[in-house]
């Protein structure tokens, strides 16, 4: 009976020792201790063993028990502690590894003039309105006295969606929808994205943003047209610009013109900048025309209104010295960040 309790030990032991997971362990503990454990048959077959000599084999195989309990809970704890220690090290931070940078974003040039320009509306006390970019052939010419027959029709008669609904080639047409609604007086801006077919180079793309302007109230006069714009010009552009009004046509505005700023580079005397010329145009704008009001609900003889409109790449590329409009479109972070 010893010899089978000792075999039954060493052959535990051994186990044991060999084993290097809580499974493993856990095997060997069902397989020795367990209910149809091999030192429980031991006990079962007790009633082989003399009676006298019973309370000494329990004794022995209590024992052997308690023995092997004990190197099976020491050698778990052994094998906890090692997994812990290697878990630890593979979690080691090293706190001299340069930080992962956050790369965040840079507000784009055109978006920079846009808040720029709306700033200096807000504050004249302008309303900022945006529209639709699919829009209806109606907005986009026809009320802004733009008929099918029109010669100023045929280089914007570009992306149509069908005979009647195309991209914007200007935003003027949420101007039109504005005086629809009625409410008078109205003082807006309008930015957006328009399309036209241009082909891409330094100065044009098929996809271009704008901000039109518009006032209608009663009594309003050229007077305060230049007024407005002149103000406009000296806010973006610094406190000793100055501005000229060349005669242009538009056909939704009469008079209408185009208004030149002094470079803000030479101040006007002529430099590399401005082509030699003192003078860089920058808007078009004019009286709007008393037939697009009409149009729209609005009684010319009551009210009058003035209106323009300002390309915003051409401010960016202006006011931050870019050569290269195509430059605004790659969205290169780099470029970007100049700004
Ligand atoms: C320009 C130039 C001049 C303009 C006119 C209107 C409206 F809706 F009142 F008729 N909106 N925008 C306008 C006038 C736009 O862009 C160069």
């Amino acid at each position: 009976m010893k010899e089978k309790l000792d075999q039954i030990k060493e052959q535990a032991l051994a186990q044991i020792l060999a084993s290097d997971t809580a499974e493993k362990l856990n095997e060997i503990r069902v397989n020795i201790l367990g209910k149809k454990g091999e030192l429980t048959s031991v006990l079962k077959s007790m009633k082989d063993v003399a009676p006298e000599d019973r309370p000494k084999v329990g004794q022995m195989v209590n024992d052997v028990r308690s023995e092997i309990e004990a190197v099976l809970e020491e050698h778990k704890t052994k094998m906890e502690n090692a997994m812990r220690e290697a878990r630890m090290k593979a979690e080691v931070i090293d706190v001299t590894l340069p930080a992962k940078k956050a790369e965040i974003g840079h507000r784009h040039p055109n978006t920079i003039a846009l808040e720029e320009i709306e700033r200096i509306f807000i504050g004249m006390g302008y309303e900022v309105v945006e529209g639709p970019e699919v829009e209806k052939d109606y907005y986009n010419f026809e009320a802004l006295n733009i008929p099918a027959d029109h010669p100023a029709k045929d280089e914007q008669d570009t992306f149509y969606v069908n005979g009647d609904i195309l991209l914007r080639t200007q935003t003027s047409g949420v101007q039109v929808h504005e005086m629809e609604k009625g409410t008078l007086p109205i003082r807006m801006i309008a930015p957006g994205r328009m399309f036209r077919a241009d082909e891409v180079d330094a100065t044009h793309s098929p996809s271009f943003h704008q901000v039109e302007g518009m006032v209608v109230d009663k009594n309003i006069t050229f007077a305060d047209l230049k007024g407005t714009l002149a103000e406009f010009a000296k806010e973006l552009f610094g406190a000793d610009t100055k501005v000229k009004f060349r005669p242009h046509h538009f056909p939704f505005t009469e008079p209408s013109a185009e208004m030149d700023v002094t470079c803000f580079k030479c101040g006007g005397k002529g430099c590399r900048f401005c082509k030699g010329e003192g003078w860089i145009e920058i808007l078009g704008c004019g009286m709007v025309h008393p037939h697009v009001l009409e149009m729209s609900g609005i009684d010319p003889n009551e009210y009058s209104g003035f209106a323009f409109g300002v390309g915003l790449e051409r401010i960016a590329l202006l006011k931050y010295e870019i050569d290269d409009m195509r430059l605004l479109y790659e969205n290169d972070i780099r470029f970007l960040k100049q700004f």
